[in-house]
């Protein structure tokens, strides 16, 4: 892990890229915007915000067609905003794979008409653009497939001892009918497995939702990457510390005082949403991501920035040239 690290902190400065299923939706659901939901107002929880049936949410998963173009554009995008690195949600919290996996029919290949493997097209155009490659996986929330029916089992426990349980963005209103660990056994370890192998030059994997998975869950996650290939690195939720470098809350950055041993990184939207949301105009300036970078960058950590392609894959055009503003400045201030 010390070479990993040591490719790691020299980073610096990655794209991280919120897309799936939602993006087509663009923040809003039947003319109510997410705002009107419960929940998190960041596009990517729509099926949250309005407890979409996982049925219902799957046949609108047809109107996510891509264009074919979309991977080269992000790639030379992230290169012209001084970016060394990519992370894209491979897999968000509603379960939808953008690769084409094997033990899922709730991906990109089984459940659009789009004609490919996102995820895999996207490393090619990275590669070829000479950035490194990293992928989001939610292991702790999935929507479709995963943990929720345990999720209520746990509550109703928890109530009978009269014991909060935090709903953790479950699937409570639909719920799958797998376990937990019929979801880990037969979704989450494999999927992982899947990546490692599609994509040779991995380089890191970014878990999230920790929710109900447990001390030795998540060592299995951090246990069976480091097995598949120790050159790839994971962030700190992958649950229990376990972590090789802290992922600061999103949008934030340690203070002083809180700067740990182990590196950091901060993960920040570009607007106020992950996930595209087309009524949101809040863009921050090129100004502004700078002074986020430099504030940053300059505690020594890693500046994981965010956009949110639409349905197509486009980037909103305020963030693309918020990021060209930024990416004159970094770009001649980096050593080469
Ligand atoms: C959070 C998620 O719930 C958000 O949707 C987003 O992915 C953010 C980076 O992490 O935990």
């Amino acid at each position: 892990k010390v070479a990993a690290m040591e490719w790691y902190r020299q980073a610096r400065f990655g794209m991280f890229i919120h897309w799936g299923v939602y993006s087509e939706a663009a923040g809003s659901w039947k003319g109510q915007g997410i705002e009107e939901g419960v929940g998190p107002k960041v596009a990517e929880w729509i099926q949250f915000a309005f407890k979409i049936s996982r049925e219902e949410y799957r046949a609108y998963a047809k109107n996510f067609n891509p264009d074919q173009t979309f991977a080269v554009n992000i790639a030379q995008l992230a290169k012209a905003t001084g970016m060394n690195y990519v992370v894209i949600t491979a897999k968000h919290h509603d379960g939808f794979a953008l690769f084409d996996s094997a033990c899922s029919d709730w991906d990109i290949a089984d459940a659009t008409d789009y004609d490919g493997d996102l995820v895999k097209e996207l490393y090619d155009a990275c590669r070829a653009e000479g950035l490194d490659f990293g992928v989001y996986y939610s292991h702790g929330n999935d929507w479709g497939e995963g943990s929720d029916g345990n999720y209520a089992n746990v509550k109703a426990y928890n109530d009978t001892l009269g014991v909060a349980t935090r709903p953790n963005g479950k699937n409570l209103w639909d719920p799958s009918p797998n376990t937990h660990v019929e979801y880990l056994e037969n979704k989450a370890y494999p999927q992982i497995a899947e990546l490692i192998e599609l994509l040779p030059d991995l380089r890191l994997i970014w878990f999230d939702g920790e929710g109900l998975i447990t001390e030795a869950q998540a060592f299995r996650f951090y246990e069976m990457v480091y097995e598949l290939n120790p050159n790839i690195i994971v962030n700190r939720r992958v649950g229990y510390d376990f972590g090789d470098y802290i992922d600061a809350g999103d949008n934030k950055t340690p203070a002083a005082n809180e700067l740990a041993a182990k590196h950091f990184e901060t993960c920040g939207t570009a607007n106020h949403s992950w996930g595209f949301k087309a009524h949101d105009h809040h863009w921050k300036s090129g100004n502004q991501l700078l002074r986020n970078f430099v504030d940053i960058v300059s505690k020594g950590g890693n500046y994981l920035l965010n956009i949110g392609p639409d349905g197509k894959g486009t980037v909103p055009e305020p963030c693309v040239a918020s990021f060209h503003e930024m990416g004159e400045w970094v770009k001649t201030n980096s050593e080469a």
